[in-house]
């Protein structure tokens, strides 16, 4: 491709351009055909939880929640438990291997050598995803449309539903978070869970549920803002309640 009838030994920018662009495309395009060359003879790929990038910016949400506390989260607390989540789930072999859901969903069915992380690494993997996907900086005010009359039925009004959520996040004591989920009947309902347990997991949950909205309660979630202030944490993140995302949540569930 390149020009070689040219005497001049020396590269003109020109060809340097023209060599600079070459070998770009060419590292760029070697591992996809490699990778596309070898596809039919590999076997099944295994399972690889990846660190979501946030719709936001970090200072996107301020000032509700603070830039610096938004950046440690996503970069180290959340990419903490993908990394772990792949690490426990590391030549295992399981029909739930789908998905975080299936996988957190079923997480009693995990050898005992590694429930225990699938459990603590999975939970924390869906849950921050969670998390981010129902932030926004155009958040807050009311939910609308179909989810504004399931909380009315459950709850009585909006009114009523804040404020049975919000005690329910203030009273979860040491590290959890606070979930507005639906039942089987697609009814709403608020839990709460220690660690990062979270209401999809069969077996070790009173009532399972379809988690919509999740409150992270870890001080690692307002600490650097709000030190023990709990409350006024829980007060700043409903301004920043992506609600659009929350009824989108519900429609999933119940349809
Ligand atoms: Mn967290």
């Amino acid at each position: 491709m390149n020009d070689n009838s040219s005497t001049d030994a020396s590269l003109s920018r020109r060809n340097f351009l023209q060599m600079a662009t070459l070998g770009t495309l060419g590292m760029s395009l070697a591992p996809r055909l490699a990778a596309e060359g070898s596809a039919p003879a590999s076997p099944p790929k295994p399972f690889a939880s990846v660190v979501e990038t946030l719709d936001y910016p970090y200072d996107a949400l301020e000032p509700h929640i603070d830039a610096l506390t938004m950046e440690i989260h996503h970069t180290r607390h959340y990419a903490g438990y993908v990394n772990g989540l792949n690490k426990a789930l590391e030549g295992l072999d399981s029909p739930f291997l789908e998905s975080t859901t299936s996988i957190v969903a079923e997480v009693q069915s995990f050898p005992d050598s590694v429930r225990t992380s699938i459990r603590n690494m999975g939970g924390g993997v869906w849950n921050h995803e969670l998390f981010w996907r129902t932030l926004s900086p155009t958040g807050g005010g009311v939910p609308q449309g179909y989810l504004a009359n399931a909380v009315e039925r459950a709850f009585g009004g909006f009114a009523e539903f804040q404020e049975a959520f919000g005690k329910a996040a203030a009273t979860r004591f040491g590290s959890g978070w606070a979930w507005l989920c639906v039942d089987e009947d697609g009814t709403l309902f608020i839990t709460t869970t220690p660690n990062q347990d979270n209401p999809l997991m069969k077996g070790l949950v009173e009532k399972t549920g379809r988690p919509i909205l999740g409150l992270d309660v870890w001080e690692h979630a307002y600490y650097l803002k709000y030190q023990n202030r709990r409350t006024d944490y829980i007060k700043a993140w409903w301004s920043v309640v992506d609600w659009e995302a929350a009824e989108d949540g519900y429609l999933m569930a119940t349809h």
